[in-house]
C-alpha cells in the first residue's frame, strides 16, 4: 500500500530528541529520511544512556526508526559538496543544531535557495527571535521557559518538570506539522520556505490554558476550581494546581487499594456535573445529590477537598482497575494511573501498533512507541533504526557517485 509521504525526501540533519522525533514521524508517513551524521561519532544519543556496551542506545533506536544513515564530514570541503548534492535532491532539510551552526557550516538560507529553490528548511531552536535566541536549549529548559514548570506541581513545593517530553517531542510534533503544511503550500507556490518551531513557543502552546487562567486571575483575583480556593491565597501569577483538572469538571488523583506499597495504585477521578447523582450513589452519599451544599457545581467548589476525601474512602476499597470497571458502568470519567511496566505489557496497545517490538541486529528485540497517529490509507510499519553510516554507499550511488569516487571521498575523510 502506498504511503502518504511517498516520494518526499528528507535531509535529516537532526540529533538528540526534538528533531529526530519530527523526522521519525515523517518517515512513518512514508518519507525517505536520510540522516546525516558526523563520521565516526554520529548522533550523540547513540552512546548516551547505553544499557548494552557498544550497542546503539535505546535513546537513539527509539527516535530514529525507518531512517537511513549516511556519515558526512560537513566541515570537509569535499564533504560539503556531497551535502550540496543532497540538498539538490531533497525536498526538506530538517535541523536542530545550536543557533547559527548551519550558517557556520556555509549553508545559509540564501545558499540553500541557490542550490534548490524548492527546498523547505525546517528548524527547531530553543527560542524564537529575542533576548535568548542564541541560547542552547534542552527539554527541561524549554519546560521552564515555556510556562509548564511554574504551573506544575503543588502549591507548597517548587516548580516541577513533567515526564512528558513536551519541549523536545512536543516541538518535534509542531515542526512536523509545519513541514507538511509547507510541502502543501509548495504544491501551488512552487517555492520552498523556512519553518521554525521554537521550543519555548511549543511548550507555551501546550500551556495555552494557563495563559487563559493568568488573565482570569488578573480580572477576578480568584479561580474557584484551583485547590488554593477557598482557603489559600492567590498571588499575581497562575499558581501550581496540583492534580486539579480545571474547567468545569473538578478532578483529583485518589488512592486505591494497595497504595501503601504500590506507588501507582491511584485513579484520576472526575466529578463531572451530569453524573453527580451517580457518583453520590456509588460512594454511598446519596444525600449529597439533593443537599443544597453539594447539589450544584457552584455549591461544590468550596467543598472539593472534603468531597474528594470522601470519594477516596471509597476508591481505597477497590483496586484502580476495579474502580475503573464500576465507574465506567455509570459513565463517570476516570482513569487508572498506569505505570510504564503496565503500559509496556498492555495487549491492546500492542494490537494497535502503539507499542511495537522491533528487532535490531546488534541489540536484539526491544519495545518502542509506534506511530501514535493512525492514517487509514497510509499504515505505519516500524522498522529498526540504522547503524551509523549503514546507507552511505547506497545513498552515494543514488547521488550518482561511482564506487571509485566513494572510495576516494572516504580516504579524504569527507564521508
Ligand atoms: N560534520 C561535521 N560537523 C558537524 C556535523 C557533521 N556531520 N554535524 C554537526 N556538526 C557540527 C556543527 O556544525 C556544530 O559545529 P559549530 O559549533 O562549530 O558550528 C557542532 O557540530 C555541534 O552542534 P551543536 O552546537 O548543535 O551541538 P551541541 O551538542 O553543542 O548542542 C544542543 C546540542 C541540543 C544544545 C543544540 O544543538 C541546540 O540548542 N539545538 C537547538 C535546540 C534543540 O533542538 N534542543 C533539543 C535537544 S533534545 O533535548
Amino acid at each position: 500500500m502506498s504511503k502518504a509521504l511517498d516520494g518526499v525526501r528528507i535531509l535529516d540533519f537532526t540529533h538528540v530528541q526534538s528533531g529526530p522525533t519530527c523526522t521519525q514521524l515523517l518517515a512513518w508517513f512514508g518519507a525517505d529520511v536520510i540522516k546525516v551524521e558526523r563520521a565516526g561519532a554520529g548522533d550523540i544519543t547513540r552512546e548516551q544512556l547505553r544499557d548494552i556496551p557498544d550497542v546503539d542506545s535505546l535513546y537513539f533506536t527509539m527516535l530514529n526508526h525507518n531512517k537511513r544513515s549516511v556519515t558526512i564530514d560537513t566541515k570537509n570541503p569535499e564533504g560539503k559538496q556531497v551535502l550540496e548534492a543532497l540538498i539538490q535532491k531533497c525536498d526538506v532539510l530538517v535541523e536542530n543544531f545550536a543557533p547559527g551552526a548551519l550558517d557556520r557550516m556555509g549553508f545559509t538560507w540564501e545558499r540553500i535557495q541557490e542550490l534548490n529553490p524548492r527546498m523547505i528548511v525546517a528548524s527547531v531552536k530553543g527560542f524564537g527571535p529575542g533576548p535568548y535566541e542564541d541560547c542552547k536549549v534542552y527539554e527541561n529548559v524549554a519546560q521552564c521557559a515555556g510556562g509548564a514548570a511554574s504551573t506544575t506541581g503543588f502549591d507548597d513545593g517548587p516548580p516541577v518538570v513533567t515526564g512528558a517530553q513536551i519541549g523536545d517531542s512536543g516541538t518535534g510534533l509542531h515542526l512536523a506539522l509545519g513541514i507538511v503544511t509547507a510541502l502543501y503550500q509548495r504544491t501551488h507556490s512552487g517555492r520552498g520556505q523556512r519553518v521554525l518551531a521554537a521550543m519555548q513557543d511549543g511548550v507555551l502552546n501546550l500551556c495555552r490554558v494557563k495563559l487563559r487562567d493568568q488573565q482570569r486571575l488578573e480580572r477576578t483575583g480568584v479561580m474557584k476550581e484551583y485547590p488554593q480556593y477557598p482557603n489559600g491565597e492567590f498571588g499575581e501569577a497562575v499558581p501550581r494546581a496540583g492534580n486539579a483538572s480545571g474547567g468545569g469538571q473538578p478532578g483529583w488523583i485518589l488512592k486505591c487499594k494497595g497504595w501503601e506499597t504500590d506507588p501507582n495504585a491511584y485513579i484520576y477521578f472526575i466529578t463531572q456535573a451530569p453524573v453527580w447523582a451517580k457518583i453520590c450513589n456509588v460512594i454511598g452519599k446519596e444525600e449529597w445529590a439533593t443537599d443544597p451544599n453539594y447539589a450544584t457545581p457552584a455549591a461544590r467548589l468550596p467543598h472539593l477537598k472534603d468531597i474528594f476525601a470522601e470519594i477516596e474512602r471509597w476508591t481505597m476499597t477497590k483496586t484502580k482497575f476495579e474502580a475503573m470497571q464500576i465507574l465506567n458502568k455509570y459513565d463517570i470519567p476516570c482513569g487508572p494511573i498506569l505505570s510504564m511496566k503496565e503500559i509496556a505489557e498492555e495487549p491492546s496497545l500492542r494490537k494497535t501498533g502503539t507499542i511495537v517490538e522491533v528487532d535490531h541486529p546488534t541489540r536484539g528485540k526491544y519495545l518502542t512507541v509506534g506511530n501514535p497517529i493512525k492514517l487509514s490509507d497510509s499504515p505505519t510499519e516500524v522498522t529498526r533504526s540504522p547503524l551509523l553510516g549503514e546507507h552511505t554507499d547506497e545513498v552515494m550511488a543514488e547521488l550518482g557517485y561511482s564506487p571509485e569516487q566513494v572510495s576516494a571521498l572516504r580516504t579524504a575523510g569527507a564521508i
